[in-house]
This record gives structure tokens, sequence and C-alpha cells, in this order.
């Protein structure tokens, strides 16, 4: 079984691919749930909906999130009475935070009506939150002003500085029910081409997840989502830079390595496979531009390649 740490679009593209080289039903994708947000009285997951979507081949290709042939009735109605647009909410993808946010209300856990959702999608892959308990990404910005991520992200487009990251609640969170036995259990264990700082850091620090990546980071691979200093998608490498990290892919190697054995790094970076050597990470330089599923598919061998599995690689 691979188990994968994925947030949204980048994350759901190489999913695309690994799908192409492991069988699903030996694939354990932990999302991010960090991004989640409370808008006009529903819970929305977008990592979440992103991943579904996207391996349920419904998803927006132009924008990555979101359902392909949307229409936005229902935002424009609700433009009418002056309700917040600024989140893009689809007619159909509302249908999704309908049954989310009833369930949720019904007692159901964000564990098991994810897995209603995947079920009605059709998706074999298990798809686990990071945890039942609420996490809140919030972002300072440079102003003292305290934003949630979407906020930020999308209200703001993400054109302001940033002075620091909160996640609140994390302290309190546990790890979803099957969270630690995948981590534990899995032969590799992938870090996807997320951003490290909101995507990927929210995962690890649910307690009890980065000690177990930390024991078995030999079977651990990271793909950079950082190419020649720029994030392909988001604000990653300025986030990087505003945190007081390098805004480059040893930046993310170097912010990754308590947890990770392996780094994949786009052929535009072949310059930093010493630095990142010198880390004590085994490196592979690849193309990690997702433009299509053999790319992406290619890139899904190198990452399990680079963590010891060769036999789920196709024999690489
Ligand atoms: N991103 C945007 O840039 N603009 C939007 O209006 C927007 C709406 C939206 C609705 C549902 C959903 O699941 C995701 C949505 N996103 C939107 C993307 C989302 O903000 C990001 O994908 C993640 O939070 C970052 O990974």
């Amino acid at each position: 079984m691979i188990a994968v740490l994925a947030g949204g679009v980048g994350a759901a593209r190489f999913l695309q691919g690994l799908v192409r080289v492991v069988d699903p039903a030996d694939i354990t994708v932990i999302v991010n749930t960090g991004d989640d947000t409370n808008l006009h009285g529903l819970h929305i997951s977008p990592d979440l909906d992103t991943v579904t979507y996207t391996l349920a081949g419904a998803s927006n290709s132009e924008t990555g999130w979101g359902l392909a042939g949307e229409s936005f009735r229902a935002m424009s109605a609700l433009g009418r009475y002056g309700g917040a647009t600024w989140f893009n909410l689809g007619d159909l993808d509302l249908g999704t935070h309908l049954f989310r946010t009833g369930q949720l209300r019904a007692g159901a856990t964000l564990s098991e009506v994810t897995a209603a959702i995947t079920a009605a999608w059709g998706i074999e892959l298990r798809i686990l939150p990071m945890s039942d308990d609420p996490v809140r990404t919030t972002v300072e910005l440079s102003t003292g002003e305290v934003v949630e991520f979407q906020e930020y992200f999308v209200r703001l487009r993400h054109e302001v500085e940033i002075a620091s990251i909160e996640l609140r609640g994390i302290e309190t969170a546990r790890p979803a029910p099957g969270v630690l036995e995948a981590l534990e259990e899995a032969e590799a264990i992938v870090l996807a081409p997320s951003n490290p700082v909101v995507s990927i850091g929210p995962i690890l620090a649910v307690p009890g997840v980065r000690g177990v990546l930390e024991r078995r980071r030999s079977a651990v691979v990271a793909i950079s989502p950082i190419v020649a200093g720029e994030a392909l998608k988001g604000p990653a490498a300025r986030m990087l830079r505003e945190l007081g990290h390098e805004q480059s892919a040893l930046g993310v190697a170097r912010l990754l390595s308590p947890v990770i054995g392996g780094f994949v790094l786009d052929e535009a970076d072949a310059d930093l496979a010493p630095g990142v050597e010198s880390l004590g990470l085994s490196v592979r330089v690849e193309d990690t531009i997702m433009r299509d599923e053999v790319v992406t598919e290619r890139l899904a061998r190198a990452a399990l390649g680079i963590a010891g599995t060769p036999s789920l690689s196709g024999g690489r």
C-alpha cells in the first residue's frame, strides 16, 4: 500500500499519474483540512473536494478546483442579497457542500462523510481527511491583520505579504481513523507536490503524524512543488520567502528533511541536487511539470523508485 500526503490541485494531478502505476485499491490519500472553511452556513473542504473531483475525472481542468461544466446561478442569486460571492461555489459543487454539512450536523464524522462522497463518485482509492477534528489555517498578514486561509488565498488573491501561519485547533486534533495505521504500514509514503507550509505542513502537524514519518523517513519521498524558485500555482514560493525559508526546491528539501529520505527535483533545479544530497537525502532529477498524465505517471514511478519500491513502480 502507498500512502500519499496531499493538498489540493498539485496533489490531485500527481494522484492521476499514481493511479496509472499503482492499483487505486492500494493507495491511501491523507488530505489537508486546514483550508476548510464555513461560508453561508456550509462546511467546505476544498482539498478533499479537489482530490475527489479530480480522481473522478469531473474537475474543472482550467482552475483545478470545482466541477467541470459548472454554472453559478445560486451565487448570482446570493449576490442579489449582498451575500459573500468572492468564494465561487458552483451550483453542482453546492450539492457536495449541502450533503457534507447536513451529514456533519446529523453527527457524522468528516471521515464518514468523505467515505460516502468518494463512494458516490466511484473512487477506489481511500481518501482520508488528516483529522475529523476542526483545524483552521489562519494567516497573519504583515499588517498584523489575521485572516482565515481562504480569505488570504481567494479574497485577497494571496497578493499580500504574510508574517506567520497558525493552525487553529491543531493541538487537540486527533489523526482521523486509519491515518496512523496507513503511515505505519505503507511500503512508501509520498508527499505530493503541494504547498509545504499550508498543505503538507498541517498534515505533519496533526499530533502523532510527524513522529511516524521521522521514524520511517527512509520510506518517505517528497516531490518539490517549487521549480526554478517558483510555484507552478499558488503562493508557495513567496510564502517560503516571507516565512524566512529559502525560496527554492532546496529550501523545501531543508524544511521537509526531518521527515523524508528522498526528494524529487525538477530538471530546472538539477544544480541543487548536491545541496539536497548534503541534507542526507537521496535525490532524483525528473520533469515534474505535470502537463499530462504521461509525465505524471513517470513522476509517480520516479517517486516510488526513490522510496525503494521499484516493484510497485513497474520495475524501473
Ligand atoms: N479558488 C479560487 O482561487 N477562487 C475561488 O473562487 C475558489 C472557489 C472554490 C470553491 C470550492 C473549492 O473546493 C475550492 C475553491 N477554490 C477557489 C480553490 C481553493 O481555494 C484552493 O484550491 C485550496 O484551498 C488551496 O489548495
